[in-house]
C-alpha cells in the first residue's frame, strides 16, 4: 500500500520485509562503530542534538557537508556503499511506481533515537540538489510531523512512522519542514535486533562535485 501524504511525498508503510530490516540493523551496528562512532552533533547555538547521528559518504555537520568528520576526530566518513544507492533507487521506483534509474544517493545519515530524543522542526537545505529523500524506519515507532514549505508552524501533519516504513520525499515536499516530537515506546516493534530505540536512514543526492 502507498499513501501521499501530500505532492511529492510517499508514506509505503511495512515496505522493508524483516530480513532486509535485520539486514540494516547489522550495517546500522558496524556504521556506528567505525572509527570514533556515531556522535550526537553539536548546534553552532553550542547545544547538542538529542539524536545521535552516523554519516556515510559525506560527513554532515550542522550546516554543512565534508569529506571528513571534522566535528570528531578528522578522520574520512565511512564510504557509501553501492548496494545502499541501489536500495535507494529501488525504493524511489516503489514510492512513484515509475523506474528511477537516475537516482544517485551519495550521502546517507543514521540517525539513532532512543528515550526522549527529539528532533525539531527544519528543512533539509544543505543538499544542492533537489532529488528526493528516501527515509527508512526501523525500530521503535516515532511521530513524525510533515509540515510545509513555509514555516515551522501550522499547517502540519502528524504521521506515525513504524518499523519497515518507507518514505519518499520529493517534488514540492523535499524542501518542507518536518521534525520527529516523540518516539511511540508502546507501539509493538518486530525481532529485528535492535534492543531498543529507533534507527532512520535517510538516502541523499549531495549535489556536490568532488
Ligand atoms: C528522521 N530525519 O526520521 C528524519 C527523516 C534528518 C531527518 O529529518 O534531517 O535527518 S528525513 C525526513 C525528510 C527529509 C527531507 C524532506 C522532508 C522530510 N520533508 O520535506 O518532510 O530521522
Ligand atoms: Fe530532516
Amino acid at each position: 500500500p502507498r499513501r501521499t501524504l501530500a505532492p511529492g511525498a510517499v508514506h509505503v508503510p511495512g515496505w522493508l520485509d524483516l530480513d532486509r530490516q535485520r539486514e540494516l540493523v547489522v550495517a546500522c551496528r558496524e556504521w556506528a562503530s567505525e572509527g570514533p562512532g556515531i556522535r550526537a552533533a553539536t548546534l553552532p547555538s553550542g547545544a547538542t542534538m538529542s539524536v545521535r547521528t552516523v554519516c556515510l559518504g559525506w560527513h554532515w555537520i550542522p550546516y554543512r557537508y565534508s569529506r571528513t568528520r571534522d566535528d570528531q576526530d578528522g578522520s574520512p566518513v565511512t564510504p557509501f556503499p553501492g548496494w545502499l544507492a541501489d536500495l535507494g533507487r529501488e525504493a524511489v521506483a516503489a514510492a512513484y511506481d515509475t523506474p528511477a534509474q537516475d537516482y544517485a544517493p551519495d550521502v546517507a545519515l543514521v540517525n539513532f533515537y532512543d528515550g526522549d530524543a527529539r528532533m525539531g522542526q527544519h528543512r533539509d537545505v544543505e543538499e544542492r540538489s533537489d532529488a528526493p529523500v528516501v527515509s527508512l524506519s526501523l525500530g521503535e515507532g516515532c511521530v513524525f510531523r510533515f509540515g510545509n514549505p513555509e514555516s515551522r508552524g501550522k499547517p502540519y501533519t502528524d504521521v506515525d512512522l513504524l518499523s519497515g516504513d518507507l518514505v519518499v520525499f520529493g517534488g514540492p515536499s523535499r524542501f518542507a519542514y518536518h521534525g520527529v516530537p516523540r518516539l511511540l515506546p508502546d507501539a509493538e516493534v518486530p525481532a529485528i535486533g535492535l534492543r531498543s530505540g529507533r534507527l532512520n536512514l535517510t538516502l541523499r543526492m549531495s549535489g556536490i562535485a568532488d
